[in-house]
């Protein structure tokens, strides 16, 4: 006789079920599907895809798992039947945070899919025992400290495969560790593979998250990107991202020997997919390996490594390109100079533009030209990203190789953006119109038939209340901020940049703040909430969150304002939080500066959970835009074509905006007017007023008028319940588009062919 789900937990415990801390069922459940995904089999097939990427930001795995692996439902009931609470065991879980933001997230979800979709394909990447930091507010400033998450009982398995790193002055010995990834309602999964160091030493970090950056031993593995403002940050990036590669590099190397495959076949048995620049290393190495190690010429290991590999464009901003100085290479890893020295020397002999030049007249190593004439495929991420790389940004690139180029559009993963996220609504699709839609999200467009019916539309909107209901107890409960259920939820989440503008949204609140005190009074208040976490030494960045975390203090503590208006900016923002906020969003801020946003995920995200986008004509909104049509979002702001030229011309003119409009001015005046130097630091406040009116580099001044129209117009459309209520049904409807299981299947037609 089988036995039960139940009985197998009260074995684990060893004790009765109701009698358990959740910390105990959380460990005995971790371990109960940690063992059933051993028992399952690798997915199989000719071919292998190795997705090498820096960042992978998971999230917390037990629910997940547990749905994927078809046991959610009975866990649920069976805690709920013992007095547990399946919410509350999910909080011992530690969100590990080893990524950024949407690049890192996308590697997630797509892991998802690739298991989803029955396909061989593995992640590599590295295991950042602190992740990329936990963010606190103090003073209304955010400070930093470690993020620990690996605890005794974790998703990680240590395996016995390890590798020796050759770096200039020393050797280092990896450790792999493998997480399990089970498909939705598959019979096989696929693993993540992190790579460690043994002697990693969390003791070296000193307050915050310093620490010894020379120390490569004990520090290499320590945090996601370190701090990268001098040598020392940016040579640790190196030895990161070597120690990534190399791994990989021999990983696959080793796979492919065991499987008995010929190494001049590799690319018919394997591609490696490189996600932005950060592994473009893993080419150089590869061949390295095959020319030292394997007995290759140098033709045949750059002709094979070629048809290997293919590379993910994520951005077009100039700064977040990778150009590392031949010098840095000759301190790390001189062994890959010559290489790569080779590697240009052939592109110089074929092409006579220096724009496409690996190593440029100042000795530096453009990584993302090393991808594009050395791989084999080369895609953006979202329809007008991909269209912007091949007219402007990479154009010479283009102009070459017309036949690499080709657009993935982003996608989300279901199971964890609306199934696990928002049971309430998932579970209402389903009786609607049935389960399919999972595993085939084209079948949320069932969803349509149901445009009119009022019904529906009342069960949407009752369901959006409840989940704005537990967004607000949370809310009490983790930051002890009130609001208002009935208020209009407004939500910008994401990782704090300039192209981004949360500054322009701060600019709203200040003008709603003004409108407010001058007794124009909404119809209906006005949640705002912020989350966003800003890279350490990104100076305005985080001015920018001291002058949100000062509007937060001073309109929640108006008694005239507060009634009509709030503004929460959420602490550590990371996965988990936005599982809590995605699903009680109303009006969803994609406000970035056009064609600086090369898709947005989070975008994605809101639409699914009926939110209703405000956005510019950026990434993906573009294609959101054209999929609900213009009655169900709202578009503002200078397009692409306008923007480009004005950085071409370089015409653009803040203070000129400023001194001309009275309007902006006094809302700009704002950021250093008493009210808020009384609250925040003049020096930081100050500094961000100069850079808005002296520079504003991605021109939130040029569109600040034009988004608080199209807002307050949003607001009032917001009172028409019935239109309000059909705009998220076609929202949800048409969102089958973003699964990233679409994006994952794109892939593997066009680029993987698993
Ligand atoms: C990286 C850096 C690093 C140095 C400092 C400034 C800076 C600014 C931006 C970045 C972004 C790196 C790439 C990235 O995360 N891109 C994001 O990828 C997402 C998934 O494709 C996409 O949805 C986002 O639009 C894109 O910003």
């Amino acid at each position: 006789m089988e036995i039960s789900l139940e009985q197998i937990l009260r074995e684990k415990l060893g004790k009765e079920i109701a009698d358990a801390s959740d910390r105990e069922i959380y460990i005995a459940l971790l371990n109960i599907t940690k063992e059933k995904m051993k028992d399952m089999e690798h997915n199989y097939g000719e071919r292998k895809l190795y997705y090498i990427s820096a960042e992978f930001l998971i999230g917390k795995l037990l629910s997940n798992n547990l749905i994927n692996l078809g046991m959610f439902d009975e866990v649920k009931e069976i805690l709920q039947r013992n007095n547990h609470d399946l919410t509350s065991i999910e909080e011992i879980e530690l969100e590990p945070s080893l990524g950024n933001g949407g690049l890192g997230r996308l590697a997630a979800c797509f892991l998802d899919s690739i298991a989803t979709l029955g396909l061989n394909g593995d992640g590599v990447g590295l295991n950042y025992h602190d992740g990329l930091f936990l963010q606190k507010f103090v003073d209304n400033k955010q400070s930093e400290e470690k993020n620990p998450w690996i605890t005794e009982n974790s998703w990680l398995i240590k395996t016995d495969v390890s590798f020796e790193v050759p770096f200039r002055d020393f050797t280092l010995k990896s450790t792999m560790y493998d997480i399990d990834i089970p498909g939705y309602n598959r019979s096989k999964c696929n693993k993540l593979h992190l790579f460690d160091l043994d002697s990693v030493d969390e003791s070296i970090i000193e307050n915050g998250i310093s620490f010894n950056k020379y120390d490569i031993y004990k520090n290499l593995t320590l945090f996601l990107y370190p701090d990268d403002s001098d040598e020392a940050g940016h040579l640790l990036r190196i030895y990161q991202q070597y120690f990534m590669v190399s791994n990989g590099a021999q990983l696959i190397i080793k796979e492919a020997e065991e499987k008995g495959i010929d190494l001049h076949r590799l690319h018919e048995h394997v591609c490696v997919q490189i996600n932005d620049t950060h592994p473009t290393m893993v080419i150089p190495e590869l061949i390295r390996i095959l020319t030292e190690q394997k007995g290759f010429d140098m033709d045949s290991a750059i002709d094979v490594v070629s048809k290997t590999c293919a590379y993910t464009n994520h951005t077009i901003l100039a700064e977040a390109l990778e150009k590392w100085p031949v010098y840095y290479l000759e301190k790390v890893v001189p062994q890959l100079v010559p290489i790569i020295r080779e590697l240009d020397r052939r592109v110089r002999d074929k092409f006579s533009d220096e724009r496409v030049y690996i190593i440029d007249n100042q000795e530096r190593v453009h990584m993302a030209h090393i991808d594009i004439h050395y791989g084999y495929a080369v895609n953006g991420v979202a329809a007008l990203h991909t269209e912007i790389l091949k007219d402007s940004e990479l154009k010479p690139f283009y102009d070459i190789y017309p036949e690499k180029f080709n657009n993935k559009t982003n996608g989300i993963t279901f199971r964890r953006w609306l199934i696990h996220c928002n049971h309430e609504l998932s579970d209402y699709l389903k009786e609607l119109i049935g389960k399919e839609y999972i595993e085939n999200a084209d079948n949320l467009v069932k969803l349509m038939d149901y445009e009119n019916d009022e019904k529906v539309l009342q069960r949407l909107r009752e369901i959006k209340k409840d989940a704005k209901s537990e967004l607000k107890k949370y809310l009490k409960h983790t930051q002890n901020i009130d609001i208002d259920e009935n208020s209009i939820f407004d939500i910008q989440i994401k990782r704090l940049h300039e192209y981004k503008r949360q500054q322009m949204n701060a600019l709203y609140a200040i003008y709603k703040y003004k409108e407010i005190k001058k007794g124009n009074l909404p119809k209906r208040p006005l949640t705002m909430i912020f989350g966003a976490k800003a890279a350490p030494a990104y100076t305005i960045a985080k001015d920018i969150i001291h002058l949100i975390l000062c509007l937060q203090q001073l309109v929640n503590n108006d008694p005239d304002v507060s009634p009509y208006m709030k503004i929460v900016m959420v602490e550590n923002y990371n996965v988990t939080k936005a599982q809590k906020l995605i699903p009680a969003c109303d009006i969803s801020e994609q406000i970035s500066l056009a064609s600086k946003e090369a898709s947005g995920t989070g975008n994605m995200k809101f639409m699914l959970n009926g939110a209703v986008t405000l956005g510019t004509e950026d990434g993906a909104n573009v294609e959101i835009h054209e999929l609900v049509g213009d009655e169900n979002i709202y578009i503002f702001g200078k397009k692409s074509e306008e923007v480009i030229r004005l950085y071409e011309t370089g015409e653009y003119n803040a203070a000129a905006i400023y001194e001309n409009d009275a309007v902006i001015e006094e809302l700009v005046d704002f950021i250093i007017s008493k009210e808020l130097i009384r609250i925040g630091d003049p020096e930081n406040l100050a500094r961000l007023y100069k850079e808005i009116v002296g520079k504003d580099w991605f021109m939130a001044l040029l569109d600040i008028k034009d988004y608080i129209r199209v807002k307050e117009q949003m607001l009032l459309d917001y009172e028409d319940e019935r239109s309000w209520s059909k705009k998220m049904l076609v929202n949800i409807a048409k969102a089958g588009f973003f699964s990233s299981d679409r994006t994952i299947a794109e892939y593997n037609n066009d680029i993987w062919h698993l």
